[in-house]
């Protein structure tokens, strides 16, 4: 068994203390906070108990309890009723807390956040009238929350308060040398700060105030409601802006298609990742391309850009032909049946594509073609041979892990084509003896077969040139920067563009009459082929740089072939094409704690979305408000619930409802007169404001954050009409009932607008409240004016339609019957086997084996993993020097083979973690 901690981590005194009193036997590890050791997360998580069985525990209560059960003490429900308290109410109090002491040097704040918690803990302890928590004895529940308080509780300048019950528990529970010197070792003596490297690396504690109103890299200023202040001037401009009116706001062009560039308007071209066809996408993969690509149309088409949105199914490849061999039927009725499965989910889901093709078209034929010509003509393509085991029974070339045999080295029976899983050593499917096909079990034959590669290297420099004026114009969010760079940071290698496959784009060069192209060389020319399908005048979109702007939609494990391996292919073939300007990559959306798995069952797949009930505007509500920007995020049942709950039903919905339902009760459907106030103003200057955050973040492509700014503006409207109650001013004199009115007509036209902001991300609702409203065609146009202006849309005298409310309430009940209904059947069972997710619309773990010449395939889709990197680039320099001082030794030949067979193992390891292909394809093989 063995502990990792780091010093100044405030979890890893708990585990410390907890070893030390039960004196259980275990080996402590001290990393530093960045080690990722387990190897399943997504994030490093520290402490993390490695088990005699290998698995991990990695939440410090659970390690806590563990070590108890071991040492013979079982918790009782008592204990484990604190440790709930402590995980669930302290510690976000106590990260807080210390957030503010170690880092923004506010310690005498700290009290102000610590007393519900502190009081309530002494209340407890007072009322029980025993020493500790559970009675008598010392327990659990003692050690695991004296530890949580001890760093906030041993400062006394943080000026706590009196808490009787509390700080001689405290003492007795530190009277335990054991106590002590698991503090001792985790701060160092330093008090608090020896937590600041800690805390640095934390996410900032949201505030209570600031919870959920607004994206916490804003202004913290702005997220106190009512604290925002506006000058005179700005209120003034507010309402004169206000009472303009629609009439001076441009239209809104209607769509026509084909829609195409026009001279003096900003020509966007957006596109989607295009979802492999073969299999169901989930919600991560719905959220990576589809929808973000689709609320940013909306959103564009809204600001009146002269905006084109294609998307399409990639439908080449192997693992088309798998699913074809596994449903008995031809790839082309695969590709039919499964594009209408997609095109029927979005369809669901609202997407409004302006076309939504696929790539199995003649025009993909012949785009590709001509721009392999191009490659070819202008000597971007070399040639190599590649030696490749192949099935003459399958009549398929066989990939490296559709492959069994005899290890070479260790004899170990089962070894794989790329891998012994005995010895642990790198092994060429040429070099394995009694080699069996994994689908037929016959023998394969050793083919050589000639393919073509297309010279990045040759290439780099250009590509560089163009990265840096589009990195730096464009909007690229970081991590699509990030993995572009470490692609070119090691220069870059021939890939192989050909594969001996049957369902592809066929290669029309006479010596590679058999091959077709491999897909991540067609896939993206699908973009164009799928423009070329919705109008003959495609080039004028995508032989046009200097007119459109380019907006790539995708999840981050697409991002090399749009940054590096596409723009290589166009920028080879010479023809003035539009390159990716905006390339805009989601990190990953997890399905609860653990990750989508079809195989396993796991998650909510987009076909099963509308069999829960729940409106297709909840879920696109629910899948942007967590869409995984900037960080991974997770899909969780009951935080929809409570999102829809609190924010859809009370916050949003409740204000709209209200707003509307004052003017229809008390002014008979008409709004009434309005005579602003200085407070109505403010209110004014204040939408306007958020409305104008809002415009800038969506302008970036902050779909998550700008959606934060349009439930802002409810909440300022539900305070607003909380304050002014015109319910009961309606019933007073009439000044009083003149102010019910204003209070109501500000309110309602608020709620235009919020119809308005919501168009992007609920289209459906955000019609039905422009229904209820009767608001007229024009009031989109509140959006047009450069930066966004809050105007009266919705005059004096204007007659409302029926109002009724929104959304509905999701319950408990129906919340949990649906989680059981998608949780899988196993998920925690195994989680070390189990590999990330790609977000991509790839299988999450393919059903069937078979594929050709695609190892480098699967290693592209496993996504990158820069924390990792960076871990094998340090163990690669180590491993090296280890190997250059055996050979300095003249150590024994075996020794140093295992040695470099490990240092290989790490390099393949690094590629893997960078997103590359782990061993370019002519080095597979033996050359000529
Ligand atoms: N179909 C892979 C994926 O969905 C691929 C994207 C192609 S974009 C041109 O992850
Ligand atoms: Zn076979």
């Amino acid at each position: 068994m063995k502990l990792f901690v780091s010093e100044g981590n405030p979890h890893c005194l708990k585990v410390l203390a907890a070893l030390e009193v039960t004196g259980v036997q275990c080996s402590v590890q001290y990393v530093n906070h960045e080690e990722k050791v387990v190897p399943f997360l997504s994030r490093p998580v520290l402490p993390a108990l490695l088990l005699p069985s290998g698995l991990h525990l990695f939440s410090s209560n659970a390690i806590c309890r563990y070590l108890f059960e071991v040492s013979g003490q079982e918790s009782s429900e008592l204990c484990n009723q604190w440790l709930e308290w402590e995980a669930t109410d302290l510690q976000p109090a106590l990260l807080q807390a210390l957030h503010m002491a170690v880092l923004q040097g506010k310690g005498s704040e700290v009290s102000k956040v610590l007393q519900g918690p502190l009081k309530f803990l002494d209340q407890s302890l007072t009322k029980g009238g025993k020493p500790y928590l559970n009675g008598d004895t010392v327990s659990l529940a003692d050690l695991v929350l004296w530890a949580a308080l001890y760093p906030v509780l041993s400062d006394s300048s943080l000026a706590l308060g009196e808490h009787k019950s509390v700080n001689s528990w405290f003492d007795r529970v530190a009277s335990i040398h054991s106590c002590l010197s698991a503090a001792q070792k985790v701060l160092q003596g330093k008090g608090l700060q020896g937590m600041k490297s800690y805390m640095q690396r934390q996410p900032a504690p949201q505030s209570n105030q600031c919870r959920d109103t607004q994206p916490c890299n804003s202004n913290p200023a702005e997220g106190e409601e009512g604290e925002r202040d506006f000058s005179e001037e700005e209120m003034e401009a507010a309402a004169l802006t206000w009472s303009k009116g629609l009439s001076t706001s441009p239209v809104v062009t209607d769509r026509q298609h084909p829609i195409l560039p026009q001279e003096g308007k900003r020509n966007i071209l957006v596109t989607s990742a295009l979802p492999y066809v073969n299999n169901v996408p989930h919600l991560g993969n719905i959220i990576g391309c589809v929808l973000s690509a689709d609320v940013f149309s909306r959103y564009g088409r809204l600001r009146d850009w002269n905006l084109l949105f294609v998307c399409g199914t990639d439908e080449y490849g192997t693992a088309t032909e798998n699913k074809a061999r596994e449903e008995g039927l031809t790839p082309q009725l695969i590709c039919d049946k499964y594009h209408a499965v997609h095109s029927s989910i979005y369809k669901w889901f609202q997407i409004d594509f302006d076309f939504f093709g696929r790539t199995t078209t003649e025009k993909q034929t012949e785009i590709a073609q001509n721009i392999f010509w191009r490659l070819h003509k202008n000597g971007f393509l070399v040639e190599d041979t590649v030696e490749q085991l192949r099935c003459e029974n399958c009549q398929r070339f066989l990939a490296d892990r559709f492959v069994e045999g005899i290890c070479p080295h260790c004899k170990y029976p089962e070894a794989r084509g790329d891998q012994c899983d005995k010895c642990g050593r790198l092994i060429n499917a040429v070099e394995l003896r009694e080699p069996q096909c994994k689908v037929c079990r016959q023998t394969p034959v050793i083919r050589s077969s000639k393919h073509l590669f297309l010279d990045l290297p040759k290439l780099e420099t250009q590509l560089e040139q163009w990265l840096e004026k589009s990195t730096s114009t464009g909007d690229w969010t970081a991590n699509a920067k990030q993995i572009t760079r470490s692609w070119l940071r090691d220069g870059l290698k021939p890939r192989c563009i050909t594969r001996d496959l049957l369902w592809g784009t066929p290669v029309p060069h006479p010596d590679f009459k058999e091959k077709v192209f491999y897909v991540w060389f067609d896939a993206p020319i699908g973009y164009l082929s799928i423009t070329a399908n919705y109008t003959d005048k495609w080039e004028k979109w995508w032989k046009n740089p200097h007119q459109v702007e380019l907006y790539n939609f995708m999840a981050k494990d697409n991002v090399p072939f749009h940054s590096v391996v596409f723009p290589c292919s166009l920028l080879g073939a010479q023809d003035n094409y539009t390159l990716v300007n905006h390339l805009v990559a989601t990190e990953y959306l997890n399905y609860e704690d653990t990750k989508f798995s079809k195989s396993r069952g796991v998650g909510v797949f987009g076909d099963m979305a509308k069999d829960t009930g729940i409106p297709a505007d909840v879920w696109r509500f629910y899948l942007l408000y967590v869409r995984p920007e900037g960080q991974d995020s997770a899909f969780s049942w009951a935080d929809m619930a409570l999102k829809n709950n609190s924010e859809l039903l009370n916050n949003l919905g409740n204000f709209i409802n209200r707003a509307g339902m004052f003017v229809a009760k008390f002014f008979e459907g008409c709004v009434p007169v309005m005579e602003l106030q200085q407070e109505d103003k403010r209110l004014l200057a204040l939408v306007g404001w958020e409305l104008q955050q809002y415009i800038q973040l969506m302008d970036k492509v902050k779909i998550r954050d700008a959606l934060k700014h349009i439930l802002n503006i409810s909440r300022h409207g539900n305070q607003y009409i909380q304050v002014n109650e015109p319910w009961k001013k309606i019933k007073g004199g009439d000044t009083e009932r003149q102010r019910a009115g204003t209070v109501t007509g500000v309110s309602v036209n608020i709620a235009c607008l919020l119809s308005v902001m919501l168009m992007p991300y609920m289209p459906a609702v955000s019609q039905t409240i422009r229904d209820q409203l009767n608001a007229p065609q024009s009031c989109v146009n509140t959006m047009l004016q450069g930066t966004g202006t809050f105007v009266c849309s919705l005059c004096a005298g204007h007659r409302i339609g029926t109002v009724s409310p929104l959304f509905q309430k999701l319950e408990a009940d129906q919340i949990e019957a649906l989680k059981k209904r998608f949780g899988g059947q196993q998920p925690e069972d195994e989680p070390s086997k189990e590999k990330k997710t790609p977000q991509s619309t790839a299988s999450p773990q393919p059903a069937a084996v078979p594929a050709t010449a695609a190892a480098d395939e699967v290693a592209m889709v496993n996504g990158v993993d820069p924390e990792k990197a960076k871990q094998l680039t340090q163990a690669v320099a180590e491993q090296g020097d280890k190997v250059r001082a055996l050979k300095a030794q003249k150590a024994e030949k075996a020794v140093i083979t295992a040695e470099v067979a490990k240092l290989l193992d790490l390099k393949k390891q690094l590629a893997l973690a960078e997103g590359k292909s782990p061993e370019p394809a002519p080095q597979k093989g033996k050359k000529k």
